[in-house]
């Protein structure tokens, strides 16, 4: 599906306006600054595109964003996600494997839509999504109890909820809910239960993981959606324990090993049919804003984030 293996795209996405928390911004610069693209150049042997910024978009977000129907903060979250579309849209539709780093989650409404644009354009197939986290984000602006837009960007990108605020989200960038397939779910809202059944969508929730184990799951996920179809990973870091991953806005116990959440990257790289990959909700100032700053805790979610991207690349492949 790609044009060559060893082209990636990178896009480093300073937004936090998907949710109340600061700091989920600063999330790309951590990881860039813990090595993580010198690794996938020098150790992985990656061609990368990347424009060397950290993107923050500061010229896009109004000062005055009232909510929208419930939404908060619509407007910043859409005119990003345009932006960020049509910079993986222009990696995409070069052949090339998109990496993604966040930022909050809604980021995913930009960067998997412009990946399953240039999908559709080069190949003439709709994109698969593999959706690992704790959480469905799969609110509607109805439904959402939040108003937070990282719990609703599935709802958006599958096109089972539409709003004007995001009239640029055409049909060829939505995901069909049956390519649709999450792992690691525990902490799903009443409103994403009834979605996730209306719908039948995928999902494999914590309580798969326990039962089948991760290999089984994994092995589940990539025959569900079938052989002859490209694969996006949206990967974020809460999806993993928060012994992993403590510095994160949502963190939900009884997550992911370490080794489970590689173990999907490096599945899902040995399929070769990945070509994009978001990783996201690594907020290095969280714990600090809580009052209780633990500099290892922050190093640890950075490490696990990095782990993650290293592994999704082939970073395990002996
Ligand atoms: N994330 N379901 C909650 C909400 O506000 O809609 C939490 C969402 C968390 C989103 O972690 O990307
Ligand atoms: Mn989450
Ligand atoms: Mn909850
Ligand atoms: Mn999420």
């Amino acid at each position: 599906f790609l044009s060559s293996g060893e082209d990636l795209g990178v896009v480093a996405v300073a937004f936090s306006g998907g949710q109340g928390k600061g700091g989920v911004d600063a999330g790309p610069d951590a990881l860039i600054k813990a090595g993580l693209l010198d690794d996938l150049k020098e150790d992985l042997g990656y061609k990368l595109h990347y424009d060397g910024l950290i993107h923050s978009y500061d010229d896009l977000i109004p000062s005055h964003d009232p909510p929208i129907d419930n939404m908060k903060r619509p407007t910043a979250c859409s005119k990003v996600n345009a932006r960020l579309h049509e910079q993986t849209y222009e990696h995409a539709s070069q052949g090339r494997m998109v990496l993604t780093l966040g930022g909050d989650h809604s980021i995913a409404i930009g960067s998997i839509s412009g990946v399953a644009r240039g999908i559709r354009e080069r190949l003439g197939k709709p994109l698969a999504v593999i959706w690992v986290d704790a959480h469905a984000d799969l609110n509607t602006f109805e439904t959402s109890p939040s108003g937070n837009v990282h719990g609703m960007p599935v709802a958006f990108l599958s096109g089972l909820c539409k709003h004007d605020v995001f009239s640029w989200l055409t049909e060829q960038c939505l995901i069909p809910a049956d390519k649709l397939v999450y792992i690691g779910l525990r902490d799903v809202d009443r409103g994403e239960k009834k979605l996730l059944r209306d719908n039948k969508i995928k999902a494999f929730s914590m309580h798969e993981v326990d039962r089948y184990g991760i290999g089984k799951v994994v092995d589940m996920a990539l025959e569900y959606i079938g052989d002859d179809t490209p694969i996006h990973l949206s990967f974020d870091v809460d999806a993993c324990d928060p012994v992993h991953a403590p510095s994160t806005g949502t963190p939900v116990r009884g997550g992911l090993t370490l080794r489970e959440g590689d173990y999907i990257c490096e599945a899902l790289h040995q399929t070769g049919k990945l070509v994009g990959m978001d990783l996201v909700e690594v907020n290095p100032m969280i714990l600090a804003k809580e009052g209780g700053a633990d500099t290892w805790q922050v190093a640890e979610t950075v490490r696990t984030g990095c782990s993650l991207v290293r592994c999704a690349l082939g970073e395990s492949l002996l």
